[in-house]
């Protein structure tokens, strides 16, 4: 098989890159180590930036976000108990719309279906080949039978655990990571959510997030140890766990019930640069991991494949490699901008294991500065909601 452009992965990077292209005329193919169930059935982000709704709608993708997603204009921080509201519409006129990576998946791969172009799942031993020449290639083994793809370009959109960064060299390749010593452990649940927007919460039983994917469905996390295991948490743990991190009245008003999945995320930071290898690209968690508390991972997923869909059009629009050649540049330099933002997030309204009294009272002040401060409560804002393209 011949195609322009080969893409590792059907998450959102993956996806979305396919169906940006596609729209252009330009071919692609999508090779998935997992089925369609599998990659459907994992609960991820849940926070869209404008900029990643606009492009979901560039990508005639936006409809059902549109009738079903949530606007939200802001959000509330809870520091042991003392509540306060960011009103982002307020403080700098944008908003944030909350819709499930399930639904953003659904809606692609349903797209993507309509429009006739081929995804592979169940790949097995795909491989990037070849990527320093003018012919890469792309392999794996479908049903116990070995097939090859030759294309101009490889997109490694294959997250963190993939193959497309394990292919490249490793002197050609420079990575930055920060390993936390806790994790998140989450639980969806068919209630109604706790309050109208999203609960960051700090306490010193450790942080604490009440988020939503609907009215009538809630996703909470709590902060747990790193090897924590899922097994030793019942419902009623978690919920009474939950509760005790809550400021009163909203642990009064918590509706709880059986939990419809419940799983153990590990936090981490990470960047490898470059995001370019000869004909090969990554986008998204392939390249960069953020910790959930910035809300930033898709959202960069996103960003990265609006800079490689752009540089891939005028490539084989006008001919000019400019874009591609910046890309890399380009998405790191607005990934390390998310890089920071999520970390600073992650050390203000975490339990940290070794943090003395004077680390417990410059959380405390990071707290007091932000509700003092409209200047602070405006950059908090910009960030959330997301910064430019
Ligand atoms: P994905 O979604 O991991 O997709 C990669 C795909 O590649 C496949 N794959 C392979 N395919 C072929 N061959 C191989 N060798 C392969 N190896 C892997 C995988 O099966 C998979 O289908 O990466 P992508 O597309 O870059 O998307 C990134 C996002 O999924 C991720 O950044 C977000 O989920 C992060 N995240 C959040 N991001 C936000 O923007 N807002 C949020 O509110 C938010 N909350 C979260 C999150 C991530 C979480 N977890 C579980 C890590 C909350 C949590 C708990
Ligand atoms: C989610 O709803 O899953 C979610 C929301 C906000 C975050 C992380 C996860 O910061």
């Amino acid at each position: 098989m011949r195609v322009q452009v080969a893409i590792i992965g059907a998450g959102p990077a993956g996806l979305l890159l396919g169906r940006l292209l596609q729209n252009r005329g330009i071919e692609t193919v999508i090779v998935e180590r997992r089925s369609r169930a599998y990659v459907l059935g994992r609960i991820r982000a849940g926070v869209l930036e404008q900029g990643t709704v606009d492009l979901l709608d560039e990508a005639g993708v936006g409809q059902r976000m549109h009738a079903e997603g949530l606007v939200h204009r802001g959000v509330e921080f809870s520091f042991d108990g003392d509540r306060h509201r960011f009103d982002f519409e307020d403080l700098i006129g944008r908003r944030v719309m909350v819709y499930g990576q399930t639904e953003v998946t659904h809606d692609l791969m349903a797209a993507r279906d309509a429009s006739g172009a081929l995804t592979i799942y169940e790949a097995d031993h795909v491989s990037v080949d070849d990527f320093d020449s003018a012919n890469p290639r792309v392999r794996y083994v479908k049903d116990g039978v070995a097939h090859e793809i030759a294309c101009d370009f490889i997109a490694g959109c294959d997250g963190y655990h993939g193959v497309s960064r394990a292919s490249v060299s490793p002197d050609s390749l420079r990575t930055f990571e920060r390993v936390y010593p806790f994790g998140w452990l989450g639980v969806l649940s068919e209630t109604p959510p706790v309050a109208d927007e999203l609960i960051y919460a700090h306490h010193e039983r450790g942080f604490a997030l009440c988020s939503m994917r609907s009215p009538t469905r809630s996703r909470y996390y709590v902060q747990c140890a790193s090897d924590e295991d899922v097994a030793r948490w019942t419902d009623d743990r978690f919920w009474d766990e939950l509760r005790s991190r809550l400021d009163p009245e909203t642990a009064e008003q918590l509706v709880t019930g059986p939990s419809l999945e419940k799983s153990i995320a590990p936090l981490r930071s990470f960047v490898a640069e470059p995001m370019r290898f000869g004909r090969l690209f990554l986008a998204g968690d392939a390249a960069h991991i953020v910790p959930p508390t910035g809300a930033k991972g898709l959202n960069l997923a996103a960003s990265d494949v609006r800079y490689l869909a752009e540089g891939l059009i005028e490539f084989y629009g006008e001919g000019s490699e400019a874009g591609v050649n910046a890309y890399s540049s380009r998405a790191l330099a607005r990934v390390w901008k998310a890089e920071r933002f999520s970390w600073w997030m992650t050390s203000i309204l975490h339990t940290l294991p070794n943090t003395d009294s004077f680390g417990r009272r410059i959380q405390r002040s990071e707290f007091d500065y932000l509700v003092g401060s409209r200047a602070a409560a405006q950059s908090l804002a910009e960030n959330y909601t997301g910064l430019p393209v």
